[in-house]
């Protein structure tokens, strides 16, 4: 049965919405023991997930990296931004030879990255294994070897860059030397959806610490839907049982402990991906007014390059690149990372602690 606490000790109130406890001491009288039971109840979505879903195995390597990259940088006052990137993996089976992926190659991340980092702002660079990187992705696949040229071999090898490839490489080069030499890019990984998990929640309790300066630039395509781990089986699915049903359940949305408890002042953005334009400002929209968060980014799967629309609470407005911009090899990230970065400059005009 409920009991009443002390009117001064502060008032706890659940977000239905959001699934989230709130405590707050605005001194109203509320019944704790009625209240616990609830939140215990509604936060089982994602509390849930970590208790049964293990940590990876380098998680707390990464742990350690991401703490000290945070206190180096909270030290200088420096902005710094979280970039998710890439596909998360849904595995089949504990000792994992199927899983369930998705399109994304992580280049909007990857690329965000590079301007993030040219407007001089810290980056953690969280992203799937093996996708796009900063810096080596405009040289993936065979275009690097394309560019260099063995001159003589045997015991007197020079490996020299091609004439013409050196205007290419360059820039890039140099601004990746920038970077790593002044430590201002860190780069963690995940696979599966678990490990975004765990990986989400270290990263986001070392950058708390910059409150209002922090970016989160959820730019991963997470998956929506997983195998919970007790239902898995541990080994190989055999193709002799016959035609597997397979269940899958819905995975909890991190945005809500995210927004209300991990990072409550930092600036949230987050990205909205449909096949559908009908739905896509409504969907971002009903995602800004759930979670409450600063904005979201929509984009279509097939014209996720050229266009984007930024959605506020109340405006909405497009970001698209021109045909001759697009043949002078102009990125959409540029603007979309500068239009972010003035929205934060602006965040933190109104919200600085
Ligand atoms: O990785 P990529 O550049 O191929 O694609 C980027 C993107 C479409 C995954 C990203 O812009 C995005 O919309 N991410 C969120 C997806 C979602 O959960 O709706």
């Amino acid at each position: 049965r409920p009991r009443c606490i002390d009117a001064a000790a502060g008032v706890l109130s659940v977000d239905r919405e959001t699934e989230t406890l709130r405590i707050s001491n605005d001194s109203r009288g509320t019944c704790i023991a009625g209240i616990c039971h609830l939140s215990l109840t509604m936060a089982s979505h994602w509390e849930e997930f970590y208790t049964t879903h293990l940590p990876p195995t380098d998680f707390e390597d990464n742990r350690i990296l991401l703490k000290e990259f945070c206190d180096r940088h909270n030290k200088t006052g420096q902005r710094i931004v979280l970039i998710t990137s890439g596909g998360t993996t849904v595995p089949l089976e504990h000792n994992t030879v199927r899983f369930v992926d998705n399109f994304s190659a992580g280049t909007r991340g990857a690329a965000s990255a590079e301007y993030f980092l040219e407007h001089s702002y810290a980056v953690i660079f969280m992203h799937r294994l093996k996708s796009l990187e900063p810096f080596t992705r405009h040289f993936s696949g065979q275009k690097f070897m394309d560019m260099l040229e063995l001159l003589d071999q045997g015991p007197n090898t020079t490996i020299t860059v091609k004439p013409d490839s050196v205007d290419v490489l360059a820039p890039v080069l140099a601004s990746y030397k920038n970077a790593q030499e002044g430590g201002r890019i860190l780069y963690v990984t995940f696979t599966t959806v678990a490990d975004y998990f765990w990986l989400l929640r270290a990263a986001c309790e070392c950058l708390a610490v910059f409150e209002t300066k922090a970016v989160l630039f959820l730019a991963a395509a997470v998956s929506d839907f997983y195998v919970p781990s007790n239902e898995m089986p541990t080994h190989k699915i055999q193709s002799g049982a016959g035609a597997p049903t397979i269940q899958l359940q819905l995975v909890p949305k991190l945005l809500a402990p995210l927004v209300n408890l991990w990072v409550p002042h930092a600036f949230i953005v987050s990205f909205k991906l449909e096949t559908d334009e009908s739905i896509l400002i409504v969907k971002a929209r009903d995602s800004l007014n759930k979670y409450k968060h600063k904005l979201v980014i929509g984009n279509m799967l097939q014209t996720r390059r050229q266009k984007v629309v930024f959605v506020t609470k109340d405006s909405s407005y497009e970001v698209v690149l021109k045909r001759e911009e697009i043949l002078n090899g102009m990125e959409i990230e540029d603007p979309i990372v500068s239009n972010v970065i003035a929205s934060h400059s602006e965040f933190l005009k109104t919200h600085q602690y």
